[in-house]
């Protein structure tokens, strides 16, 4: 029987388990990325192991998320990454140079090989051949000292897109619908292969913005096979030497087909709050906007702010609108702007930001009170973009360019038939990787500048066998890492800062979370289906193990959380019956008997003392996991692993 693309490299990168659907495995971690937000954590983590030099093949420290400086905390932030990559063995991408996936994509990613990265988004370097996933920062530092990556074997989707993409309809469309049909649960271990005939339309970056926003289906990830146009891309980057060809076999057996017929996607937009709620942008059309924002990882690569530069050449930003635009990678800015795109968007009133995360997370840009935001990004989880009023949208770079001449919601019929929207990716890139600092050959000379910022984090103690402690909050499903641990301009310079952090847990919900848990002396968190879905953010499960919290009981959780949660020794529990979570209410008071029995069985008993009733708990977990939540977390028993 044929293999898929996923099954061929991950059997290649395999190292520990057996390859069998649902079976934990461990895979080998070719390449790391971290950014920012994530990466002080994780580089604090990975100091924590004491390993002199990185054991990967690359690992690239990003700047791109905490740019503005309106105190010194992004600034020493950065210091300490920067000289922490010098002293490691690690590529330090200064700020300005671009956002993580996009200069991943552009100037690093070999097809075939893993990539580990502390950020939700890494499965955009799918769209070059590789297996790239997403993790916690600790999971990122463990690869980094040379530990393998836990997944599941994943079912593997096929998508078979069929036919060409038509006019005004680009590959956001094509990851829109896969979303409307798939939901934001519907890819949870489980990794989406890109293939048919339709593929042969879509460039390397195109195929990025697909695997990208695969990270909202929940999916470990996305793959694109490795291909002609792979090979395009790749010597147009001046890296022709890092192609092989790679696809799935003819007779390759998938889990689940998802075809999509390309000649008949129209344009699409997911609406307020999630990116699930996917409906053709017809049907939303003449909705007034406040704001267009432009960029992202997802839509910010040379094509598509081409395409934008072609629609507002001599128009003008409707009166009404702000329209914002943040250049993936300082190569797609320094592009725009030697060709005169820049000014075309300039002139039309398009405000320029820096190559960077900005307003996708809440850095800046923050649209007015009950304002309407379109944007280009992955994520409109309520509150993220800053103002808790407003109704973001999210949809391609070009119905976002025409929408901001009108200063509503287009579709496919407001289009002038006259601008060029067929932009090809160029022959040859301009290639000037004079923002990427190489690390030194003796680290040990290196001194490591760490600012006042960074406090150290928090560690558990090993598991006991006996957990009492009241409900602290009893949330809906859907909760994202945004709820829990929410980012914006005020709070993201924090990240290395878990005590001041910890004072917004969960604030956007109940403001008197952490208030409470400090009085109670921590406890235990209910929720419901997909709990923890969207970012990687560790601090979700850092901020939680800092306030006490011993478990979160949901319906099901996401993949990224439920692995944080462990890592921190936080026990990941899940409903036998989910009618028992109607029953359970805030400052119920909780008790969980032979809780270490509980870890080997992956069973546990709840007794709710308040209401005299017991729920019976399901513990889906790895003997491996087992292990770590009885040490309490990963780092107590790192040494045994990267050994
Ligand atoms: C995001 O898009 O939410 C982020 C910010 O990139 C996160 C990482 C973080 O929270 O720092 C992600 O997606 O993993
Ligand atoms: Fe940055 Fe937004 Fe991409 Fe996250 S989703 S990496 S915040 S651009």
């Amino acid at each position: 029987m044929g293999m898929t693309l996923t099954e061929k490299i991950l059997k290649n990168h395999l190292v520990d388990g057996e390859y069998n659907i649902g079976n934990e495995i461990g895979i080998k971690i070719d390449q790391t990325l971290t950014q920012d937000s994530t990466g002080t954590m994780a580089y604090l983590q990975f100091e924590a192991m004491n390993i002199d030099k990185v054991k990967t093949k690359l690992s690239v420290a990003y700047i791109d998320h905490n740019m503005l400086q309106s105190g010194p905390e992004n600034a020493d932030d950065h210091l300490y990454i920067q000289t922490i990559a010098k002293k490691h063995g690690i590529y330090f991408s200064r700020p300005g140079n671009g956002i993580c996936h996009q200069v991943h994509l552009e100037r690093f990613g070999v097809p075939g090989d893993t990539l580990l990265g502390s950020d939700s988004h890494t499965p955009t370097c799918g769209g070059i051949g590789m297996i790239a996933i997403g993790a916690g920062g600790l999971d990122v530092a463990v690869a980094m000292a040379g530990g393998a990556y836990y997944i599941k074997t994943p079912e593997i989707v096929k998508v078979n897109l069929k036919g060409k993409l038509g006019e005004y309809v680009s590959a956001k469309d094509i990851i829109l619908e896969v979303l409307r049909r798939c939901t934001v649960a519907g890819g949870v271990n489980r990794v989406f292969e890109y293939a048919g005939e339709g593929i042969k339309c879509l460039s390397v970056p195109e195929r990025g913005t697909i695997t990208n926003m695969g990270a909202e289906l929940g999916a470990t990830t996305s793959i694109f096979p490795s291909d002609g146009n792979t090979l395009e891309f790749l010597k147009a980057q001046g890296r022709e030497e890092d192609y092989i060809p790679l696809s799935a076999d003819e007779d390759a057996v998938y889990d689940e087909v998802i075809d999509i017929d390309l000649d008949r996607l129209e344009p699409m937009i997911a609406c307020p709050h999630s990116p699930d709620a996917v409906v053709p942008a017809k049907e939303v059309r003449g909705t007034k906007l406040t704001q267009v924002a432009i960029g992202s990882c997802t839509n910010s690569s040379f094509v598509d702010l081409m395409k934008v530069a072609n629609i507002l050449d001599g128009e003008t930003v409707h009166e009404n609108v702000s329209l914002v635009v943040s250049p993936g990678s300082k190569q797609v800015l320094t592009m725009l702007s030697e060709n005169g795109a820049l000014a075309k968007i300039i002139n039309a009133g398009g405000r320029i930001l820096e190559s960077g995360c900005g307003p996708c997370i809440g850095m800046g840009q923050a649209p007015s009170t009950n304002g309407v935001s379109l944007r280009t990004f992955n994520r409109n989880f309520k509150g993220r973009c800053g103002t808790e009023t407003a109704d973001v949208y999210l949809a391609s770079p070009e119905i976002a360019a025409v929408s901001a001449i009108k200063g509503y919601i287009a579709s496919a019929e407001d289009f002038d038939g006259d601008v060029d929207l067929n932009i090809e990716i160029p022959n040859t890139f301009l290639i000037n990787d004079n923002l990427i600092v190489r690390p030194a050959e003796a680290g040990e000379d290196v001194e490591i500048i760490r600012g006042p910022n960074i406090k150290p984090f928090p560690k558990n103690k090993p598991l006991e066998d006996l957990i009492t402690g009241k409900t602290l909050i009893k949330v809906g499903d859907g909760i994202t890492t945004d709820h829990i641990m929410p980012s914006n301009a005020h709070l993201l310079p924090y990240r290395s800062n878990i005590p001041y952090l910890s004072e917004f847990c969960f604030n956007q919900i109940d403001k008197d979370f952490a208030a409470n848990a400090k009085k109670y002396g921590g406890g235990i968190i209910v929720g419901g289906l997909n709990y923890g879905q969207g970012s990687s953010r560790e601090h979700a499960a850092l901020v939680p193990l800092y306030l006490g919290i011993k478990a979160v009981m949901a319906k099901s959780f996401a993949r990224i959380h439920k692995n944080n949660l462990i890592n921190n020794g936080i026990i990941p529990l899940t409903f036998k019956d989910s009618d028992d979570y109607l029953t359970i209410d805030i400052f119920d008071e909780l008790e969980i008997k032979n809780v270490l029995s509980g870890v080997d069985s992956g069973e546990m008993t709840v007794l709710n003392k308040t209401k005299n009733l017991q729920y019976v708990m399901n513990l889906d977990i790895t003997k491996r996991h087992a292990d770590i939540l009885k040490s309490g977390g990963l780092l107590n028993i790192v040494g045994q692993l990267v050994g």
